[in-house]
């Protein structure tokens, strides 16, 4: 084979780099828009994090240390820059993060020349991943992470430990790190995220409580706790605010996703939800609404998923899977909704604040029962079998 030149290949990533991204003209569903190409693949690490740029010492020009995926992303919009905290993941397996930005919500990324450096607090990490990006109203930007170790107490050489990691910071580039997060009555967590506010002068954590690494067991569900001092965070009492239901899309397990998004309604939560199949687990995107003054209760549940993978979303390292851990609320009312597919690559949808009060809202609840679904559905049909007659 003929080897590549650095500059061909820097060439060819600042052509992808500057590809437009067109709205997806065949997608249609009055609640998001989606957009032609994901917005970050693997394609878009700069090549000088992956190749060796001497010739001298790399006279092939290959890879000395591939990039497998770019995924689960926290988003923020920090200084006019549409920010994400990406999950990027090494061919051996280990993800860490790193910040792309762009100027523009939907192309355009570009990763900083270096990667996130974690203070290397936690001697038994092995693996880091899916960071949310809360801007809290005491100044300081949060990132709350899912924090992995190996789990020593298990003969199982798989078996691993789940942990709610936190470091905040005021610029993506320089990173405080906390102790991870204590929930006394829960062995694990994964997908906790941070509300934006105090509560009762609180900080809040939705977390997702599990009696194991994979399985969510007894409880699960999404859970709602505060804590005093974020530098020491320990919550006590985990209030489930969302559980799992028999024969839905959450039947498995499901986990908070974007930081709440403060509407004149309520707050909008994008959450994920998951149910298991013949082929592995399925994972969607859902939405449902808390109160304004008491975000942990729920005000309205729209029934099923709002967003689920679709054409080439369906295929990738964990194939049938979407995944939301960001999104941006601009100031004109504009959600860009920030999503992974099959774990491999990250794609964004956009809405409006308006459009999905409407659909958190005025969508109907999930009746649980075949025969309730045909009848709530008989209705609709009827009414407008009714009003296209007029
Ligand atoms: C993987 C995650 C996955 C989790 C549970 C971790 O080891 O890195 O992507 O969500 O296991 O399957
Ligand atoms: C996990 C998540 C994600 C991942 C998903 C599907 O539980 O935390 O990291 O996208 O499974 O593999």
């Amino acid at each position: 084979m003929r080897s590549r030149s650095f500059e061909s290949l820097t060439e060819a990533y600042e052509r992808l780099l500057n590809r437009p991204n067109p709205v997806d003209e065949h997608f249609y569903n009055g609640i998001f828009t989606r957009y032609r190409n994901p917005v970050l693949t693997r394609e878009h690490i700069p090549p000088f994090w992956m190749y060796d740029a001497n010739p001298e010492t790399n006279p092939y020009m290959m890879q000395r240390m591939g990039v497998n995926a770019t995924l689960n992303s926290g988003a923020i919009r920090l200084n006019g820059k549409y920010c994400l905290a990406v999950r990027v993941e090494g061919a051996d397996r280990k993800s860490f993060f790193a910040i792309a930005e762009s100027d523009r919500p939907t192309e355009g990324f570009r990763f900083r020349d270096y990667p996130v450096v974690l203070p290397d607090t936690e001697k038994e990490e092995t693996n880091v991943y899916d960071m949310r990006l809360t801007q809290h109203e005491d100044g300081w930007i949060y990132g709350v992470f899912c924090s992995e170790s190996k789990d020593r107490s298990s003969s199982d050489l798989s078996a691993a430990t789940a942990a709610a990691g936190i470091v905040r910071t005021k610029d993506l580039e320089n990173w405080e790190r906390l102790p991870n997060l204590v929930t006394l009555h829960s062995p694990q967590q994964r997908n906790v995220v941070l509300h934006p506010e105090f509560v009762n002068g609180k900080y809040a954590f939705y977390t997702r409580p599990m009696d194991d690494f994979i399985e969510t067991g007894s409880g699960g569900g999404i859970g709602f706790g505060l804590c005093e001092d974020i530098t020491r965070a320990v919550i006590g009492e985990e209030k489930i605010i969302a559980p799992r239901r028999y024969h839905t899309i959450t039947e498995s397990k499901n986990g908070a996703g974007t930081v709440p998004i403060r509407t004149k309604k309520g707050w909008i939560h994008i959450a994920h939800g998951v149910r298991n199949t013949a082929a592995g687990l399925r994972y969607v995107l859902y939405a449902f609404a808390t109160d304004l003054q008491d975000p942990s209760r729920v005000i309205a549940e729209p029934g099923g998923m709002l967003l689920g993978p679709l054409g080439r979303e369906r295929t990738g390292d964990v194939s049938n899977v979407v995944f939301t851990n960001g999104a941006i609320a601009d100031e004109d009312g504009k959600v860009y909704l920030y999503y992974a597919s099959s774990d491999t690559r990250m794609h964004v949808a956009e809405t409006d604040t308006d459009r999905l009060c409407d659909y958190v809202f005025h969508t109907p609840a999930d009746p649980l029962r075949s025969a309730d679904c045909v009848r709530q559905r008989t209705e609709l049909i009827r009414r407008n079998l009714e009003y296209l007659k007029k």
